[in-house]
């Protein structure tokens, strides 16, 4: 029985250890998720973790395409963070590529209210930052399935949103709002 606890005790040391070895950085995907592995920064400010989701798409049989990837969502895990250095780190957990765009959320609109032209994408002028970059920091060709990417910007305070700018992707639900104090 104590011998029990004395090597649950050495393997939770060596489980620190082995943490620590990583020099801040860490993991996500992988083993399990439909995608590759991202080894991720330490990242600078407050750290909000984007999860970009949707239902069905072409690995459920919906017919492949970009607009084929049924209800899909963006969710923050903080609604507010204070003002200043702010990190974003997104996660694809759907099924087809997506992105993380930041953007100011005027006083008079609505999070989710913003026109969609004909292209199936809202108007991305002044955006503030963007993830889109599987396994890396900042703007690229979208983020895999199963991958990450991260971004660090400066926030003032005010009213933001955050939205996947994919054609289609935001009229199917893809945004959320972030309150900066
Ligand atoms: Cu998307």
């Amino acid at each position: 029985m104590i011998l029990g606890i004395l090597a649950t005790l050495l393997l939770a040391g060596l489980s620190l250890v082995t943490i620590g070895a990583l020099g801040g950085g860490f993991t996500v995907g992988g083993p399990g998720s439909p995608g590759r592995a991202c080894t991720v920064p330490s990242l600078s400010g407050t750290v909000v973790n984007v999860t970009l989701t949707n239902m069905g798409g072409p690995m459920m049989g919906g017919g492949g395409g970009p607009m084929s990837g049924g209800a899909m969502g963006l969710q923050a895990d903080q609604a507010t963070v204070a003002h200043g250095a702010v990190s974003f780190l997104v996660t694809n957990r759907g099924s087809i590529t997506h992105e993380m765009v930041v953007l100011p959320l005027p006083e008079s609109q609505l999070v989710g209210t913003r026109p969609i032209g004909g292209d199936a994408k809202i108007e991305e002028t002044g955006t503030l930052g963007e993830a889109s970059n599987t396994c890396a920091e900042g703007a690229g060709q979208g983020i895999v399935p199963g991958g990450a990417s991260w971004v660090s910007i400066t926030l003032k305070p005010g009213r933001y949103e955050l939205l996947c700018n994919l054609p289609g992707h935001y009229a199917a639900g893809m945004y959320t709002q972030l309150t900066v104090t």
